[in-house]
């Protein structure tokens, strides 16, 4: 009697999508309501879902694109369809140049609108095909089962990837008793984990006979949980190991064979190693140009090994000797096994003479903070046991030069896209699925600015994150690069004027001196605010913000003139560093 009860259960689709999600163990959405999705929201009123209302779609998408790198869980996110939709646009290429997995559910009008200029109205999946990983108008609601399994499926799997699924609102009324997906199996989309153990062996051949290899790791190795084994590698064959912006955390940052980030901003002598190397041992990393510069003259003693899970990524912009496509964990187990000893005494002799002679480095001034010093006081009183997310420019560069991240999914930032405003949003969705975790969110005061609204969502659910501005007064990137390359003709990067040329401008000295004054935002959020003037003073600041509940600003100002070194120019080989030592 109760069986035949079951068997003929019929859903809405609004039921059966919240059903699903419980079904997927999904804990936390964050999102922002509107005219297609009452019938979504109207069924997770009465679940136990926890769902986070942002101020803006924006703030929801980065918000479960943080929940999801913390987590190593897929993030979801919901928006009403028209500028609900197109306002997780930035959020979701965000997700896509990261490889992030995440679910972005977007209501749609009607069916038998779509097409007709209907209110809020918009190709959400025709915007959004670039760039998902995949998209699903669901025009039947017999199919919505099925879709939601595949879409999880792929977002999850392979290279990782954001899946949008946009459901009219008639779909979501519509009942049907078809709850239950079929096993997966979609033509076309197989992913390789397993790499061809004919091209490990030779892998293994090359390392075992290299002479100054390097191993260079991306984002892939913390995706696919693979930072022990990179480690042993690193340790068995006395490789020196240095990350992309996206790996840092992948490999221990105080460990001795750690060279640091490499490229634009890396160190000298990780662009040096890679640039003398004989081997390049590249895993779950795309050779991106921020990382090889010139592509003409990088790395140009070295054969590559390159082990991908995306075969589109492998051998893309460089000329790879062993292409190995598939899962960086199996394939490094199976590479830990086969790999001789090794010890490579002179060559990292070589690269510590330039460890030595080359450092990181900075000033201290007086009068104002010093930003490099700021990171290094954060990773100090949180003992590097913290997550730090970035939002973009310099204070993105400084965290990565000068926070030594020890552990995976520790640091949260928009590497691909190098999006504004993600850094804020990002920490509040980490916190929510890391509440034992301190959060920090060290950010621009340009950047903070793009979804400052979620200060609201902060203070409101109680969501402790710290946010620590390193303000300059300035884009400071963008006002590097006209220093350095424009004759420091300073258009439109003065966030004091926001003038076109702020020689002539007279906003100087009529402004107040903070527009805004952070620490009254805090404030008149229901958050706290803190100013620091000098370098004295940060440590207090820090564990004062640490020991505060709920969300703090703490407002550092820095010197406007401050400048991310050493830099390798866009364009330039990776041993033209400028500003570094000499
Ligand atoms: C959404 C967005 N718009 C524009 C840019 C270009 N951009 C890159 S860095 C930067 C300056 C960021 O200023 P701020 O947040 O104050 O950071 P700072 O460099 O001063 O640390 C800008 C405008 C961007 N990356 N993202
Ligand atoms: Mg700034």
């Amino acid at each position: 009697m109760k069986k035949e009860k079951t068997d003929k259960k019929i859903l809405s689709g609004a039921e059966l999508l919240v059903k699903s999600l419980q079904g997927k163990n999904i804990k936390a959405i964050f999102g922002y309501p509107g005219g297609t999705v009452i019938d979504i929201f109207d069924c997770l009123h009465d679940s136990d879902i926890d769902f986070y209302l942002t101020r803006h779609e924006q703030g929801a998408v980065h918000a479960a694109d943080g929940y999801a790198r913390a987590s190593g869980k897929p993030g979801v996110c919901i928006a009403t369809s028209g500028p609900g939709s197109t306002n997780l646009v930035t959020g979701i290429a965000t997700a896509q140049m990261d490889s992030i997995p995440l679910i972005a559910i977007t209501g749609q009008v009607p069916t038998n609108l779509i097409g007709n200029e209907a209110f809020q109205e918009v190709d959400t999946t025709g915007i959004t095909r670039a760039i998902t990983k995949h998209n699903y108008l669901v025009k039947d609601v017999d199919s919505l089962a099925q879709i939601i399994d595949e879409a999880f499926y792929i977002a999850t799997t392979g290279r990782p990837g954001p899946v949008l699924i946009d459901i009219p609102k008639d779909v979501q009324k519509a009942k049907t008793s078809n709850i239950s997906s079929k096993p997966i199996n979609i033509p076309g989309y197989k992913p390789t984990l397993m790499g061809s153990l004919k091209q490990i062996k030779k892998a293994a051949e090359f390392i075992d006979n290299a002479k100054r290899p390097v191993i260079y790791a991306g984002g892939g190795i913390i995706t696919s949980g693979a930072s022990d084994l990179l480690r042993k590698l690193a340790e068995k064959t006395d490789t020196p190991v240095t990350t992309t912006l996206m790996g840092l955390g992948a490999f221990p940052g105080t460990h001795e064979l750690f060279l640091g980030m490499l490229g634009m901003h890396g160190t000298q002598y990780a662009n040096y190693a890679i640039m003398e190397s004989d081997l390049i041992i590249a895993i779950g990393a795309r050779f991106d140009d921020r990382v090889t510069g010139k592509l003409s003259e990088f790395a140009p003693h070295a054969n590559i090994i390159h082990i991908d899970i995306d075969p589109t990524s492998v051998g893309k912009n460089v000329k790879v000797e062993i292409p190995i496509v598939g899962d960086a964990k199996h394939i490094l187990k199976e590479l830990v096994k086969i790999v001789k000893d090794k010890k490579h005494n002179d060559w990292i002799k070589e690269v510590n003479t330039w460890k030595e002679k080359f450092p990181l480095s900075y000033k201290k001034k007086e009068g104002v903070v010093s930003p490099q010093y700021v990171v290094e006081c954060v990773r100090e009183v949180t003992k590097g046991n913290a997550i730090i997310s970035t939002e973009v420019g310099q204070n993105q560069m400084w965290v990565a030069q000068f926070y030594k991240f020890d552990k995976p999914r520790t640091l949260l930032t928009s590497g691909g896209l190098g999006t504004m405003g993600y850094g804020f949003p990002a920490a509040i969705g980490a916190k929510v699925a890391r509440p034992d975790m301190p959060v920090f969110d060290i950010a621009g005061d340009g950047s903070i600015q793009m979804n400052i609204q979620e200060l609201a969502t902060a203070v409101i659910k109680n969501i402790g994150v710290k946010i620590i501005i390193l303000n300059n007064g300035y884009l400071g990137m963008v006002r590097q690069w006209q220093e350095l390359f424009y004759n420091k003709r300073y258009a439109a990067t003065c966030l004091r004027t926001g003038a076109l040329n702020p020689k002539k401008c007279e906003m100087v000295k009529k402004c107040p001196e903070y527009t805004p004054d952070f620490v009254k935002v805090a404030e008149a959020y229901g958050a706290t605010g803190i100013r620091v003037r000098k370098n004295d003073d940060v440590k207090n600041a820090i564990e004062k913000a640490m020991e505060t509940d709920g969300p703090v600003i703490v407002d550092c100002i820095i010197d406007s003139e401050e400048n991310v070194f050493p830099m390798v120019p866009a364009g330039s080989s990776l041993t033209q560093m400028i500003g570094g030592m000499a």
